[in-house]
């Protein structure tokens, strides 16, 4: 991948006669935080380009992820979980995953129905119902590696398979890549006969420094808890390839002094250890050595201020 954005291609596919038409379109994946979106992204792409972690809110943006086989291309878009909003930045992050679903051929919403015995929260089921109101709707019950009774998910599926526009309830597991190919199988048929809309050799329409920052914020996602990720904004101040090795600087954004200073850490370990990590996710995409600097800065209240946020990438998108 380089540094530049993946353009869109435009060249039409022939239909031979015999040959099913070629099929591409674009896939919301939806649901609540943490129900492993990203995870089932990154497991369908086959690359980890998505950032995960145990901590809900960890996806900000939308991602589009582009999966193109012999007959189909297939465009996901992660988005972030859906949730009560306290602030700007939570405000922009529902306004993303509402405007993906909007502008997608089909909406895949994701649940997780807990460990042991399988629970339907009235959420979820609100979710879907609401969902499958609007758009033609496929739902993922992921995490079913961690379901002991599988017979007890059936009454669960049943339900939902019987919402009007719900295409179909798909149990899997994202982590375990178990179940994937038949949630292709299901929605092939649901995109509309067209060329492919990127390249085909294309695995994402962000540019490579957005997966730099990202990967940086989801070492500290791993690294620290409860205010501090939720606090941290990333950005790549410098990206310069022209060299054998790749020099990227990248400013880590926090709300308050004394978030800087966990960030650090004692004699600056954590943040190497943050920079170890990332540069070696860094690396792993771009096949190329890296230098990577780290600075940390304290932004106060950089969630709440529109030109701010923009301003560290927070795109705002408006939902139709
Ligand atoms: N056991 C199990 N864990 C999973 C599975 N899929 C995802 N997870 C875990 O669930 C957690 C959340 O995964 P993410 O993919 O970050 O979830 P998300 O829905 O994208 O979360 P947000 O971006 O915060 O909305 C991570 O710790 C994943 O490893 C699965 O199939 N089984
Ligand atoms: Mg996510």
């Amino acid at each position: 991948m380089t540094e530049e954005r993946t353009t869109t291609s435009d060249p039409p596919m022939a239909t031979h006669a015999g040959h099913p038409a070629f099929r591409a379109g674009h896939i919301a994946l939806v649901g609540r935080p943490n129900v492993g979106k990203s995870t089932l992204l990154n497991a369908l792409l086959g690359e980890p380009i998505a950032i995960t972690s145990p901590q809900p809110q960890t996806t900000r943006d939308q991602i589009r992820g582009i999966l193109t086989t012999e007959r189909a291309q297939f465009v996901f878009v992660d988005t972030p979980g859906l949730h009560q909003s306290r602030s700007r930045l939570g405000a922009r992050m529902n306004e993303a995953a509402k405007a993906a679903s909007t502008s997608s051929e089909l909406v895949v919403v994701v649940i997780d129905l807990g460990r042991g015995e399988p629970t339907l929260g009235d959420a979820d089921f609100k979710l879907i119902e609401e969902m499958s109101a609007e758009f033609k709707t496929i739902v993922v019950v992921n995490k079913i590696d961690l379901i002991k009774e599988k017979v007890k998910l059936l009454p669960i599926l049943e339900r939902l398979s019987v919402l009007n526009q719900v295409v179909a309830v798909i149990p899997l597991s994202a982590r375990r890549t178990d179940g994937l190919d038949r949630l292709l199988a299901e929605i092939e048929p649901h995109l509309p006969e067209s060329p492919p809309l990127f390249d085909t050799d294309a695995l994402t329409d962000k540019p490579m420094r957005f997966f730099v920052a990202e990967f940086v914020r989801e070492q500290i996602l791993r690294k620290t808890r409860q205010e501090i990720p939720h606090g941290v904004a990333t950005v790549v101040e410098r990206f310069d390839d022209s060299g054998p090795v790749v020099h990227i600087d990248v400013v880590i954004h926090t709300l308050r002094e004394s978030h800087k200073k966990i960030l650090i850490g004692k004699g600056g370990e954590l943040l190497k250890q943050v920079g170890t990590d990332a540069r070696a996710r860094v690396e792993g995409m771009l096949d190329r050595k890296v230098f990577l600097k780290l600075f940390v800065r304290v932004t106060p209240a950089w969630q709440d201020s529109d030109a701010l946020l923009t301003e560290l990438g927070y795109s705002k998108v408006e939902s139709k």
